[in-house]
C-alpha cells in the first residue's frame, strides 16, 4: 500500500503531468490530449513510484525501461521526463517544432525515450527483445510496454504476446490503456475486439483489469505482476479518454484536436479545480 502522503504527492504528480499536456498543445494547434490525459496516473506512478530510472542513470543499463508503444500519446511521457530532469523545460515549449527536441512521436535522440514508437502495434516487439536480452545478461531491469484499446486491432502485438509467453518472459509488464475511444470513434464501432482480458489469457499471460485512474491500484497492479514467474504480465486499465478535462473526456474530438480559447480557458480552470481537491 502506498501511504497517504505518496498518494497524494502521485496525484499532484498527474495533475501536473496533465497541465503540461495542456500547455503544450495550446491554443489553436492539434494535439494527442485524449489519449495523452488518460495515462497520467499511470506515468506518475511508473516514473515517480515504481521505476528504476532517473537523470543520473540513463546511461546505466540496469534502468527499467518505458516504451510507449501508442507513440502518439508521447506529450505525457515527455512532461513526465523533463518532470524527471532529462532536458530543459523551454523543450516543452517547442515542442512539435522543426528545430525542437521534441517531436510529435517518441525519438531515441530525445533522453528518455527508449525506442522509436508510434506506428502501432511495434512496441511490445521492441519491449519484448529488451526483456529476452536482459533476461540473457542477468541484468534485473524491468521492461514496461504500454498499448492502446485501438491498437490492439495490429496483428504484430499477437505475434509478440504469443512469442513472450512461448518463451516465459516474466521481466515485462504491459498494460493496456483500455480508454474505449479510438482515433475516429468508439473502439467497439470501429474495430470490435471483445473480452481482452480472456483473449490476452488464452496467449498465456498473467491477467488482471484495474480502475485505470486509482493510483493505489495500478501501484497494487504493478506489484503483483512483478512476483509472476514463469510468463509475461498484463494490466488492463479502464481508463476514460481525456480524463481530467469535462469537454474532452470519451470523446474522439480530441483525439487529436484543437484547442480553441473557451476549451484552452475550460481545461485551466479544471485542473485548479483539480488541484484544490487535491486531484480527486
Ligand atoms: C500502424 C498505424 N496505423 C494507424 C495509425 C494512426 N493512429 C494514430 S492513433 C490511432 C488510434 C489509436 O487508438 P488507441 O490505441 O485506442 O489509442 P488511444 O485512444 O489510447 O489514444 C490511430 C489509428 C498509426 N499511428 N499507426
Amino acid at each position: 500500500m502506498i501511504d497517504d502522503t505518496v498518494l497524494g504527492e502521485l496525484r499532484a504528480m498527474a495533475q501536473k503531468l496533465r497541465r503540461d499536456i495542456v500547455e503544450m498543445i495550446g491554443v489553436g494547434t492539434a494535439g494527442h490530449l485524449g489519449g495523452s490525459a488518460s495515462l497520467a496516473e499511470l506515468l506518475a506512478v511508473l516514473y515517480f513510484h515504481k521505476m528504476n530510472f532517473s537523470r543520473e542513470k540513463l546511461s546505466d543499463p540496469r534502468r527499467d525501461r518505458l516504451l510507449l508503444s501508442k507513440g502518439h500519446a508521447a506529450l505525457v511521457q515527455y512532461a513526465a521526463l523533463c518532470e524527471k530532469g532529462c532536458f530543459p523545460r523551454e523543450e516543452l515549449r517547442r515542442v512539435k517544432t522543426i528545430d525542437g527536441l521534441l517531436q510529435g512521436h517518441p525519438d531515441l535522440s530525445i533522453p528518455g525515450i527508449e525506442g522509436v514508437t508510434g506506428s502501432l502495434g511495434q512496441g511490445l516487439s521492441i519491449g519484448l527483445g529488451m526483456a529476452l536480452a536482459f533476461r540473457l545478461d542477468g541484468n534485473p531491469a524491468r521492461v514496461y510496454v504500454v498499448m492502446g484499446d485501438g491498437e490492439q486491432s495490429e496483428g504484430q502485438l499477437w505475434e509478440a504476446a504469443m512469442a513472450a509467453a512461448n518463451f516465459n518472459v516474466d521481466n515485462l509488464t504491459a498494460f493496456i490503456d483500455w480508454n474505449k475511444v479510438q482515433a475516429t470513434g468508439p473502439t467497439a464501432e470501429i474495430f470490435s475486439i471483445p473480452n481482452l482480458d480472456a483473449k490476452w489469457r488464452a496467449f498465456g499471460w498473467d491477467v488482471r483489469t484495474i480502475p485505470g485512474h486509482d493510483i493505489q491500484a495500478i501501484a497494487g497492479a504493478i506489484d503483483e505482476a512483478e512476483k509472476v514467474k514463469g510468463k509475461p504480465s498484463l494490466v488492463i486499465l479502464d481508463t476514460v479518454k481525456g480524463k481530467g478535462f469535462s469537454f474532452a473526456e470519451g470523446s474522439a474530438a480530441y483525439h487529436n484536436g484543437i484547442l480553441d480559447e473557451a476549451a484552452y480557458a475550460m481545461a485551466m480552470k479544471e485542473l485548479d479545480a483539480a488541484f484544490e481537491t487535491g486531484g480527486r
